[in-house]
């Protein structure tokens, strides 16, 4: 069998597993790297509050893991030594934790706090990896001299810019990588070989894109419906993400006990993680899910936590009354379940202090 041969069996099978999108690069240096160190010396990654001066940080670790062997996202061989090649592979939302088939209509909206859509159940991690190992073991034998490494948000890799050489989608101004037909629902995984298994023409392609020539969205340039949507002005920065603002930020990855007054506003009723951005798109709406029978606020107040969850709204006063032990029940392999229940009742805290004051998002 041909190399290229065995890299269609192997981008075939990806597939057949369920994988969505599938593409292969070249494993060189990553160009944006400077475009991300540029970023965390800004202190963009969250580390420092700006106008938030009332965040109580003292335990709040936030993302300062983006720091930590920072260096290693010069070059994927930081992850695997001698690696020549990646293959970056995107799995749909969808595909992750299928949509249910039921829309709550809330009369009462204050009572509920809103999930962003990719936490809606599994882990993806957890998801997203095994497909890997699958892949991985294909690769195996496919490829038995090779060494490997998969990567599901693991190790210190600029996953985007790598998705983005192997032909998955374009950056988006909301920073986020747009795909034709997945919009920019979607996660990456990576596998790392040590064998070579590029095309001759993409060899050429890459060695010579340059920082500035990384594929932007053209739509991008007379659409900014994503920055004009951001609830507080994290997109300001054309194809930057001020992560100091973002609600995702707030709601995922600060770990103090209080987020600021200046954000509690903004966060109306998200109890976990934003969607506006991703949602106002084009590319998203292009592919919207088909319209579901209604479900109300008291057929989802009779569900477990962990059914409310599957359709994106958690009752703030079942979240109040949760112990340890129910919490670890209700949402563990879930996204919440890496949040804790400390920060889920923190986060309910300020959906409830909003009330009914604040626009809600959908
Ligand atoms: C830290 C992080 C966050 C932070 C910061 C987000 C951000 N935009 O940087 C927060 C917590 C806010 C976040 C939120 C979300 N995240 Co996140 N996050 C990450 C993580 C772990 C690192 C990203 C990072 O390095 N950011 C730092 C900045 C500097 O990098 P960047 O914006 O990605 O930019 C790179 C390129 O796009 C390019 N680039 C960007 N701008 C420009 C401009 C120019 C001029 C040039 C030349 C290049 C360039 O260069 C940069 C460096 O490589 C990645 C996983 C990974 N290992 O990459 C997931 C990841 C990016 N997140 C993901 C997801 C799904 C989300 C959410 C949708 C989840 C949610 N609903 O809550 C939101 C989306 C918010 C948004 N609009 O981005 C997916 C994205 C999939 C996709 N379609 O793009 C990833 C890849 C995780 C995964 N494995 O699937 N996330
Ligand atoms: S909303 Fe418009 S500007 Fe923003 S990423 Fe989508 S197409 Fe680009
Ligand atoms: S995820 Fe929400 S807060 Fe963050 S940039 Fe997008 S719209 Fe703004």
């Amino acid at each position: 069998m041909t190399f290229s041969q065995k890299i269609e069996q192997l981008k075939t099978f990806a597939y057949e597993i369920g994988i969505n999108k599938v593409g292969v690069c070249r494993a060189e240096a990553a160009a944006s790297y400077p475009f991300f160190e540029r970023w965390l010396d800004e202190k963009k990654h969250g580390d420092v509050s700006v106008g938030v001066e009332d965040a109580k940080s003292s335990v709040n670790r936030g993302m300062t893991y983006l720091l930590r062997r920072r260096e290693a996202r010069k070059h994927p061989n930081s992850i695997l030594r001698n690696v020549k090649s990646l293959m970056i592979v995107a799995l749909n939302y969808d595909s992750v934790n299928p949509p249910t088939q039921t829309t709550p209509t809330l009369s009462q909206p204050e009572q509920f706090g809103v999930v962003a859509e990719y936490a809606r159940g599994c882990d993806y991690h957890d998801v997203v990896r095994a497909k890997l190992k699958r892949l991985e073991q294909k690769h195996r034998e496919l490829f038995p001299e090779a060494a490997s490494r998969i990567v599901a948000d693991s190790a210190p890799i600029l996953e985007r810019e790598y998705a983005l050489r192997a032909g998955l989608g374009r950056l988006g101004r909301n920073t986020l990588l747009l795909n034709e037909q997945c919009g920019s629902r979607f996660f990456l995984g990576v596998l790392l070989s040590t064998a070579e298994f590029y095309a001759e023409d993409l060899q050429q392609k890459n060695a010579e894109m340059p920082l500035s020539c990384l594929p932007r969205e053209k739509s991008c340039e007379h659409c900014g419906r994503c920055v004009a949507a951001c609830p507080i002005g994290a997109l300001d920065e054309p194809y930057q993400l001020d992560a100091r603002k973002c609600l995702n930020y707030w709601l995922i990855e600060f770990t103090g006990n209080e987020i600021p007054s200046a954000i509690r506003q903004r966060v109306g009723n998200r109890l976990f993680g934003c969607d506006t951005c991703a949602s106002v798109c084009p590319f998203n709406q292009r592919n919207a899910k088909p319209s579901f029978a209604e479900i109300s606020d008291e057929d989802l107040r009779r569900m477990s936590l962990r059914r409310q969850l599957e359709h994106g709204c958690l009752s703030i006063a079942c979240i109040e009354s949760l112990d340890e032990a129910a919490f670890h029940e209700q949402f563990f392999g879930t996204p919440i379940f890496r949040l804790g229940l400390t920060n889920l009742k923190r986060n309910a805290d300020v959906v409830k202090e909003n009330g009914l004051n604040v626009d809600f998002c959908d």
